[in-house]
């Protein structure tokens, strides 16, 4: 069997991501932030009816999101906005359907990028069985499904592993593990680690940090090479943290310790890259200014549209 670098030079994988793609990376992880705010505020003002935040899960979002590319279909959960607005999902789209103006808001054909549900763990059933369909009609390019730590506990996900795994799908399971299903601990809902599981389905499967995209994007190259070369799917398991509460309605700090959401605040993959880059000289002042630039402007629009 090849190993995955080999599949990564075969398929024209970078494992490592160059400058632009860090530039890049970044760019996504800012916007996603200052979207997830700009819905933060118009939730609070009741213009939208509910809003997951991704805050802190930017990295893993946007690091497996641009190492996939935009071939594959994208199959989400419910908080994947990262990935939502990097495939080309506008704000607007986005927003619509936290404001109950419509049931997907985008066009999920075109972007290649299914609705998102609010049912846990079906997407990963739709997933394996739309990848199996893609095969049967001679279309082999392969399905990205997010899911959460809490909603693996799901028969359906364990319907959806075992089925791609004895039909050789072509599937990249993500799982964002944030360490909590609402105010549930993880701990607290398994024995193992997620990617551990997946090997007792015959999948293979990594576990990695979430707090840099660099780590995600490598490690979702390689699953992407490998699933293209072995025809067999794979699970990445990304340990990210939630920095917001499950929702905008929720308290975390009524169930979490102040000192745990410090922490978690504390490590935001977002300022940590973008200390990063800085540092390494590659953005400066009129990058960050551009891109700030960019993201007040659709904060302007949305703000205007919604609250008038
Ligand atoms: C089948 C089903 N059961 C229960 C719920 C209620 N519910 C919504 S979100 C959630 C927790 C999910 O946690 P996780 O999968 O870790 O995702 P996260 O919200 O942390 O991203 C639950 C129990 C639901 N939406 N669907
Ligand atoms: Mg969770």
């Amino acid at each position: 069997m090849k190993s995955e670098s080999e599949y990564a030079s075969e398929y024209g994988y970078e494992t490592e991501p160059d400058d632009d793609t860090r530039r890049l990376l970044l760019r996504h992880m800012l916007v996603a932030r200052g979207i997830d705010e700009e819905a933060r505020r118009l939730q609070k003002q009741g213009a939208l009816d509910l809003w997951p935040s991704c805050q802190g899960q930017e990295a893993a979002q946007v690091g497996s999101a641009l190492a996939v590319g935009p071939d594959p279909t994208v199959v989400p959960s419910y908080r994947e906005h990262a990935v939502a607005l990097l495939r080309g999902v506008t704000p607007e789209e986005l927003f619509s359907q936290w404001a109950g103006r419509t049931f997907c808001g985008w066009d999920p054909y075109r972007l290649r990028f299914f609705p998102y549900t609010m049912v846990l763990a079906t997407q990963t059933l739709h997933a394996v069985g739309y990848s199996i369909g893609q095969r049967l009609q001679g279309r082999e390019d392969f399905v990205v499904v997010y899911i959460g730590d809490g909603a693996t506990s799901e028969g359906d996900m364990s319907e959806a592993m075992n089925l791609a795994a004895v039909e050789s799908a072509s599937v990249l399971f993500v799982c964002q593990n944030n360490g909590w299903a609402i105010s549930k601990p993880a701990e607290e809902q398994m024995r193992t680690s997620v990617a551990e599981r997946a090997r007792g389905f015959g999948i293979e499967s990594v576990r990695v940090p979430g707090s840099d995209p660099e780590t995600v994007f490598s490690a979702c190259s390689r699953a992407a090479a490998h699933i293209r070369g072995e025809r067999a799917p794979y699970l990445v398991e990304i340990q990210v943290g939630r920095i917001q509460g499950h929702t905008t309605s929720d308290a975390q700090e009524l169930y979490r310790s102040a000192d745990d959401i410090a922490r978690t605040r504390a490590a935001d993959p977002v300022t940590a890259y973008a200390a990063r880059l800085s540092g390494l000289g590659l953005v400066d002042t009129a990058w960050f200014d551009a891109v700030d630039a960019e993201v007040r402007e659709s904060g302007e629009r949305l703000t205007k549209e919604y609250v008038g």
